[in-house]
């Protein structure tokens, strides 16, 4: 991971200071849970050149071979008891989003609630942890896998993902794609604590590739119309009731 050694974050942003590399661990996201249970401050970074079960969410598995993709997990804590764990999980979706379209020849999207797509493939995947205490969120642990460097896809998702290694042609090098996700994590979600969530509302519903388009979510089925004020996806199906989707994977 010689790319990566010495990376610096960027002057100014608060996340990656400090920023804690690792050659193999199990999931950045536990590291980075033990770390903050144990104390570690707002912006500790955990990232990994390879990890050995790397996991996205209900129990799915994360490829995550070495030397290729970004693997970190954040610890956020400011502004937690403004924000509750979701919203901060959807302007990190948006963050990360923004901050691919820099790599890309043409521009990412979010997938409802938070994987970056580029052209229907995934590129990037999310997974936010919060963790209590008592009934308050202390900490929420945002996880992040970024496909970068491959050129090839691995087996398992060769039908569904793809690398900005592929789409661009060329490799952007994984410490400027990090430099970027770090700046716009920093930056939105910032805004997103200070102001609340509908300072970036439109511009995840501008950015939402199932906005207008029908989408199967749990038992509902229909037009995604948008995404209301407290982050769920409002979906009118065929009957025109429109139902608030505040969790769950589109089909
Ligand atoms: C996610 O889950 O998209 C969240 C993934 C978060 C991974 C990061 S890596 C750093 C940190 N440490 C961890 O242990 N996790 C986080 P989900 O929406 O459940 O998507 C999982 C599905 O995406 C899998 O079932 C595969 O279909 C697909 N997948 C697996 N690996 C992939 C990859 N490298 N690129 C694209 N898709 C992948």
């Amino acid at each position: 991971m010689d790319d990566l050694l010495g990376f610096v974050s960027p002057p100014g942003c608060g996340l990656g200071r400090p920023l804690i590399l690792k050659a193999l661990t199990g999931s950045t996201n536990d590291d980075a849970r033990a770390l903050a249970s144990a104390g570690a401050g707002h912006g500790t970074v955990v990232l990994a050149d390879a990890q050995t079960a790397g996991r996205g969410r209900l129990g799915r598995a994360w490829c995550s071979p070495a030397g290729e993709n970004l693997y970190l997990s954040v610890v956020w804590r400011s502004g937690l008891d403004a924000i509750e764990p979701p919203l901060l999980a959807l302007g990190a979706g948006l963050a990360v989003s923004e901050a691919l379209d820099g790599f890309t020849p043409t521009p990412t999207a979010v997938k409802w609630p938070n994987d970056v797509r580029h052209r229907g493939r995934k590129l990037a995947g999310l997974l936010a942890e919060a963790i209590y205490r008592g009934t308050q969120p202390s900490a929420v642990i945002l996880g992040l896998g970024v496909n970068v460097r491959g050129a090839v896809m691995p087996e398992a998702i060769a039908e569904i993902a793809t690398s900005l290694r592929i789409v661009r042609g060329d490799d952007p090098g994984r410490a400027p794609v990090l430099s970027s996700l770090l700046e716009h994590l920093d930056a939105t979600l910032g805004r997103l604590c200070a102001e609340g969530f509908g300072a970036i509302r439109q511009r995840l519903i501008e950015r939402c590739e199932n906005i207008g388009a029908r989408v199967s979510i749990g038992e509902v089925s229909g037009v995604a119309i948008d995404i209301d004020p407290a982050g769920a996806l409002r979906v009118r199906d065929d009957q025109g009731v429109v139902h608030a989707v505040r969790a769950g994977e589109i089909r």
